[in-house]
């Protein structure tokens, strides 16, 4: 799973992608239709130094319990990949580990799936401490179940020789434990690494500013809004999961105010469940922020599948209620056409829609300007009581928050201000609060 394919630029291996079309969208409307999903495979291999030579599509009614595609197709492309020469064949499903045995075995080659290819990727990619032991729970997880007589490659594990055998397991069970144990060791260690991250958090929830996160599917621009909205260098890259470690930067808004902006990894359609679990430490900074910027590829055909797709993976991560702004990304690229179908823009919790342009920045004065707005309609109006002689506490407040009327008055200062929920909180634990608006101040 892990040696081979690398992202390394020059294709290494030759594989015969399969499409799959399975008649129609899912019912929950969050999948992107086949053609689609086949050309997002073609550039999932490609980012993983694999040169598509082939494409085969199979329309599937009833999935083949064994195979998963039918048995006609299984020779056509135990053919195809021989004719050209193919090491690989990549499937665009996610196989069971019984199918994916059986067809690496019937056609000759090793059978990839969707799932593992996204993993080898986010494997390649991986920079951080944290990152590296999270794809690498989640390639453990991936492969637990995959592990045969077969399919066992010891001397990938790590450790192991005389006298681990105990009496009476067979080679197999001995792997499966050692597998466990080591999921067991890397939980442990990512709890360790997050221990850290935890204190970052601490230390952030004492800052006055709201955290808004960007998300959206790979490759809309997310990491191109950051560095045109802060200058953080994110890398940018036109190819699939460029990102995998959260970025954090400071967001000055025109009006005054600060935020902070998250750029972390993006969403794709069937992303391995395998690598939700494994990354809720960096997910986490999503599920903790206050407002989400949802940033959207409008030259995708699929875009409004993919906000689906990204709507799911939130729901998923426990972020389902996060108010949102729709940042409707690449408009230097879409024509005549620069606002979003009304279809897209209708979920609950999209509070604003911005058309922008990250690469040429176009309309993002009016972005940060729906991001005021957002948190002007936010503020809450508090009242504090300042000893007069705390002059930091003062500018503290007059740094965070809108003040509206102050007086003096027996050495203290009575602060009306207009602040965010999170700053009123932090008032509220350090200083005398003498009243407090429980709702918005719109
Ligand atoms: N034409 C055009 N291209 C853009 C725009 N914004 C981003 N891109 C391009 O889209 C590609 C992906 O951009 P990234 O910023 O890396 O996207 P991302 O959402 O961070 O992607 P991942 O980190 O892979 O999830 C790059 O080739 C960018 O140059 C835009 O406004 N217009
Ligand atoms: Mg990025």
């Amino acid at each position: 799973m892990k040696g081979g394919m690398r992202d390394v630029g020059q294709p290494i291996e030759r594989a015969v992608l399969v499409g799959i079309d399975t008649g129609g969208p899912r019912q929950d409307g969050a999948s992107i239709g086949a053609e689609e999903s086949l050309r997002e495979l073609e550039r999932l291999a490609r980012t993983a130094g694999v040169e598509p030579v082939a494409t085969l599509h199979q329309s599937i009614r009833q999935i083949s319990p064994a195979t998963y595609i039918g048995k006609g197709k299984v020779e056509e492309l135990t053919e195809r990949a021989k004719a050209l020469g193919a090491s690989a064949v990549l499937i665009d499903e996610n196989l069971s580990p019984g199918q994916q045995r059986t067809l690496t075995e019937r056609i000759g080659v090793k059978v990839l799936d969707r799932s593992q290819l996204i993993l080898d990727i986010f494997a390649a990619r991986a920079r951080s401490l944290e990152g590296k032991l999270q794809v690498e729970l989640a390639q453990l997880e991936y492969m637990l179940p995959r592990l045969t007589r077969a399919w066992t490659h010891l001397s990938r594990l790590g450790g192991g020789g005389v006298g681990t055998r105990g009496p009476g397991e067979t080679q197999l069970e001995v792997d499966r434990r050692r597998v466990r144990e080591k999921i067991v060791r890397l939980k442990r260690r990512i709890a360790e690494v997050e221990r850290t991250r935890e204190l970052h958090r601490k230390e952030r929830a004492d800052v006055p500013y709201v955290t808004i996160a960007l998300v959206g599917y790979t490759n809309a621009g997310k990491s191109t809004l950051m560095n045109a909205l802060t200058d953080a260098g994110v890398l940018v890259e036109d190819k699939l999961f460029a990102t995998l470690d959260p970025t954090i930067r400071r967001l000055d808004l025109p009006g005054g105010a600060r935020a902070l902006l998250v750029d972390t990894v993006g969403f794709i359609h069937r992303l391995p469940h395998q690598l939700i679990e494994a990354f809720k430490s960096t997910l986490e900074e999503v599920r903790r922020a206050d407002l989400l910027l949802h940033v959207v590829d409008a030259t995708n055909p699929e875009a409004a599948q993919q906000i689906a797709i990204v709507e799911r993976v939130l729901e998923e991560i426990g972020a389902g209620a996060t108010p949102t702004i729709l940042a409707w990304n690449k408009i230097d690229r879409t024509g005549e056409s620069e606002a979003p179908p009304r279809d897209v823009t209708t979920h609950p919790r999209i509070v604003d829609v911005a058309a922008i342009s990250a690469a040429t920045g176009r309309g993002l004065h009016e972005l940060l300007g729906t991001i005021e707005r957002w948190l002007d309609r936010e503020r809450v109006r508090i009242e504090v009581t300042i000893p007069a002689s705390r002059g930091d506490l003062l500018a503290w407040v007059h740094r965070a928050a809108k003040v509206v009327d102050e007086r003096y008055e027996d050495g203290v200062a009575r602060v009306t201000a207009l602040a965010s929920p999170k700053l009123a909180g932090q008032l509220r634990k350090r200083l005398e609060v003498t009243a407090c608006s429980t709702f918005p101040t719109s």
